[in-house]
């Protein structure tokens, strides 16, 4: 059954317990948190009943590790980070309606009972292994104690669990060379006693839950992943470790055993949702609650298998109805690492950029690893900041207040006759919001913020096409209408905005002295009346210079210099840019055969549903023709128009998103991603031949 044909009545959403062993960094914004955070709020303001729930992920090797090596106990670590962490979220404006931790008593008791229901109901199994042991600590080496050589690519620093570099997931017994991390030695092997969870079991009951079940509505991202894994055949997996931090295992004989994190955390969400409210159960065991986890990528067999299969076997609870799951973002063409500090934290970011957290949402938004892994570098957060938060979002709303300001004292003039510009505007006007809305539901982030975008760029042009300050003088009514409209687009800004810039959303509305509205009076067009006076105009954005980013730049420059002095293999390097290697020879008259014209673009749109694409009609002196490019990521469409460029016109046509493109415009590409056109020089008539 598809998602939308399900009626519900209330939604729980969670996002992934962060470990609380260091602090958080974009990856963690752009992958999960952000992308939730617009959601829950998107749904608050449609007025459904939604819970959003968060906390720390306060066990697990992770912490005891990070506790060991900073040489202070695990509470204390924990009670570090997740001071940190909690407070980088309400920065961030993350609306968490609980943010808790797995430490809490409630959590330890939540999680105790879940294992003891089903151990009484005899679904784990018990099982006696041999598994690596350090004889000089005393101590059985679970997941990250151990490290050796990968075996899939050789780095020699890969742990028990997962090897960092080439990202393989492990078994302790894989590694080659195995050491323990305690105390250097080889392990060696000794038995001990273990619960598992017989995943096999549930293999056919998974099999129709997601494969038949979810088809149609989970990401193919999701979907393929959870395949591969149902495909190959599921084993029963160990629910319990040889350690002493975490949730005791409530059984007789298991002294020194504890719940394998991956089991006690996910069971966090519904502790915390406890601590919340007495009314938990409604959010977790009613049919008609619709559960749905925000995680990444490397979280998906966790919360679509493994915690489905508990919650099955539990007996008493809902299932997750999607789990959005994000692939990663990398910082300058290397994956982000804690362990080679290879990130921008976020409490760094807030002290070198404050004030700045819309900036940081809108560009981690629009660069969103909704399909695929995606990279943030410090250039595009400068382009984007500039071009169009500061140069279409910011410059509209400001131009609008201050004209307002200036000719009309700040209140808020009548709209007089409508043209057709006027009613074409607000026509779009009212389209907007249900497209925004239909993206949002299908968890299409970046597509929705485009759609917040062109509202901002509808605004920005009728704008400027209208040109109100040059006619006041002459005709004053008509600037009124102008401006009305304008001021209008401004109010419907900060309803859309709400989801995405929710500090920026604020101000315009405190600027127009207007209320928190509904998603359901995003489309009113009457938000101001005639009369109504506004507040004074304050800058939304600034501009970011070419100092400040160069300044972080240089810093990663200068980390992953320490990282080359200290060993630690990095993917790329921003320093040195690769170029295409060079392809094979060509004859002359293979070249001969490309009919390349100088020409201009005479039209430019981005092709609808896509944010790549751009329907361009160019003019290559011989004709007028249309071609697709997939430029639309690095041109705004309303500057090419006039714009000179190079055409190779004998490329046989291509049909895009039903659009036949005839022709290709040539382009440039820098190794840092960053695209030009070839310009013909002037005195270059459109037509002519290039060779
Ligand atoms: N702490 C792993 C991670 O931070 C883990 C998530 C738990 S979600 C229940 O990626
Ligand atoms: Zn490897």
């Amino acid at each position: 059954m598809k998602a939308e044909d399900k009626q519900f009545k209330r939604t729980t959403v969670t996002s992934a317990l962060p470990y609380a062993n260091g602090p958080l960094h974009i990856g963690h914004l752009a992958g999960v948190y952000v992308p939730a955070d617009i959601y829950v709020r998107f749904l608050r303001m449609k007025g459904e009943d939604v819970i959003f729930i968060g906390g720390s992920d306060e066990h697990g090797v992770p912490i005891t590790i990070k506790a060991r090596q900073q040489g202070v106990t695990p509470q204390q670590i924990v009670d570090k980070y997740h001071g940190i962490i909690k407070k980088s979220f309400e920065e961030f404006g993350i609306s968490f309606d609980i943010y808790s931790r797995t430490s809490h008593k409630i959590h330890h008791e939540t999680a105790s009972e879940f294992f003891r229901k089903m151990y009484d109901a005899g679904q784990f199994i018990e099982k006696v292994t041999a598994q690596y042991y350090d004889e000089a600590n005393d101590q059985f080496l679970a997941d990250r104690y151990i490290t050796g050589t990968c075996p899939v690519c050789g780095y020699e620093k890969a742990y028990g669990d997962q090897c960092e570099k080439c990202g393989s997931s492990l078994n302790a017994t894989d590694l080659i060379n195995p050491k323990s991390v305690l105390s250097g030695n080889v392990p060696v092997m000794k038995e001990t006693k273990h619960w598992y969870l017989p995943l096999d079991q549930y293999e056919a009951w998974l099999q129709e839950w997601i494969l038949k079940g979810h088809k149609e509505d989970w990401k193919t991202n999701v979907y393929g992943q959870c395949k591969s894994w149902i495909d190959q055949g599921l084993q029963p997996r160990a629910v319990t470790r040889d350690l002493d931090w975490g949730v005791q295992v409530p059984v007789e004989g298991a002294d020194g055993k504890v719940l394998y994190v991956w089991f006690d955390a996910p069971i966090g969400y519904i502790s915390a949702t406890k601590e919340l409210t007495p009314d938990w159960e409604k959010y977790w065991k009613d049919p008609e609650t619709r559960l749905v986890h925000f995680i990444g990528k490397d979280n998906i067999v966790f919360h679509c298998i493994i915690f489905p299969a508990m919650l099955k076997g539990e007996g008493t609870y809902i299932l997750p109805d999607n789990v959005p799951a994000f692939e990663f973002m990398n910082l300058e063409n290397d994956k982000i690492s804690t362990s080679r500090n290879w990130a921008v934290w976020l409490h760094e970011y807030l002290e070198e950029f404050p004030g700045k957290q819309d900036v940081l949402r809108f560009v981690l938004t629009s660069n969103a690893p909704e399909t695929k892994d995606n990279d943030f570098t410090w250039k595009d957060f400068q382009t984007k900041n500039n071009s169009e938060l500061v140069a279409i979002f910011g410059n509209f709303v400001n131009r609008t207040l201050v004209l307002t300001e200036k000719n009309f004292e700040g209140k808020v003039p009548p709209q007089g006759v409508l043209t057709d510009l006027d009613k074409a505007a607000l026509e779009e006007m009212k389209q907007i919001p249900g497209r925004i809305a239909e993206s949002l539901e299908n968890f299409r982030f970046r597509e929705a913020l485009a759609g917040m975008m062109n509202l901002a760029r509808l605004g920005n042009k009728y704008l400027t096409e209208n040109e109100p300050w040059k006619v006041f003088a002459i005709d004053p009514g008509r600037v009124g209408t102008v401006l009305n409209i304008s001021l209008q687009i401004c109010a419907q800004l900060s309803v859309v905005a709400q989801p995405f810039l929710p500090f920026t959303a604020e101000k315009i509305r405190k600027m127009l002295d207007l209320p928190e509205y509904k998603w359901a009076d995003a489309t009113l067009l009457t938000w101001l009346s005639s009369g109504h006076q506004l507040n004074k105009a304050e800058l939304l954005f600034e501009k970011i210079d070419d100092k400040a980013i160069e300044a972080q730049i240089q810093k990663l420059l200068n980390t992953r210099k320490d990282n080359a002095d200290a060993g630690n293999p990095s993917v790329a390097a921003i320093d040195a840019p690769k170029l295409i290697p060079p392809m094979q020879e060509i004859t002359y008259e293979d070249f001969s055969r490309l009919d390349i014209r100088a020409g201009t673009i005479l039209e430019a749109e981005v092709v609808p549903k896509t944010d790549k694409l751009l329907k361009l009609k160019v003019d290559t002196g011989l004709d007028q023709r249309t071609i697709v490019s997939g430029i639309a990521q690095y041109f705004d469409p309303e500057k090419l128009i006039g714009q000179r460029v190079t055409i190779l016109i004998n490329l046989a046509p291509r049909t895009l998103r039903g659009i036949e493109s005839q022709g290709m415009i040539l382009t440039a590409e820098n190794p840092d991603g960053t695209l030009y056109f070839i310009i013909p020089d002037q005195g270059v008539d459109d037509g002519a031949s290039i060779k």
